[in-house]
């Protein structure tokens, strides 16, 4: 019997591909594949976006970190068509019917409200605007290295927070909001 057993790992990790797997190779995963990468380097958390203030707009959200970086890509359906912000708010809290409950924007280094990158500063959560077609779906994707999932730095770790859809457009200027009208969508980023 422990010979038996001592073959069949044997031959399992024989055929193990874990030292020449890559990342990139993760879009049909198994659950004990996930498992491997999560082990080695690339972690993520999927939010649902639902919809708030009597609107339709609802979509869903992936972060995913690899060697200190990390890629939102938000897909939003069923918006107006033209410009909408998109933020991380500070708290995980979508219950509110007009998603106040999620808190201001995330700011934990205590900066102005400002587009992304700005050398006049911006808030953590400031993603910015996306713009919606005549179909109601809108796409938008960052990259970044000053957020990181889970690593349990206030000033970077996303998680804890929320997703918010705007009904209008960030105008990058309007303390502390930017002016981006009501919450139309809303999701907890949470692992
Ligand atoms: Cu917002
Ligand atoms: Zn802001």
């Amino acid at each position: 019997m422990l010979t038996m057993c001592t073959l069949l790992f044997g031959t399992s990790c024989k055929n193990d591909k874990k030292d020449t797997t890559t990342i990139d190779e993760s879009t049909e995963m198994t659950d004990s594949q996930m498992v491997q990468e999560e082990v080695t380097e690339m972690k993520k958390v999927q939010v649902a976006l639902e919809s708030r203030s009597n609107s339709t707009a609802k979509g869903n959200v992936v972060f995913t970190e690899e060697n200190g970086t990390v890629t939102m890509t938000a897909v939003v359906e069923g918006l107006k068509e033209g410009t909408h912000a998109i933020h991380i708010h500070e708290k995980a809290d979508c219950s509110a019917a007009d998603g106040t409950s999620a808190g201001g924007h995330w700011n934990p280094t205590n900066q102005p409200h400002g587009k992304w990158g700005s050398s006049d500063g911006y808030h953590k959560g400031d993603i910015g605007n996306m713009e919606a077609d005549a179909d109601g779906n809108a796409t938008v994707t960052i990259t970044t290295d000053e957020w990181c999932i889970g690593c349990g730095d206030s000033n970077k770790d996303v998680l804890g927070h929320a997703i918010i859809v705007h009904d209008g457009t960030d105008d990058f200027k309007t303390q502390p909001t930017g002016d981006a009208g009501g919450r139309i969508s809303c999701g907890g980023i949470i692992q």
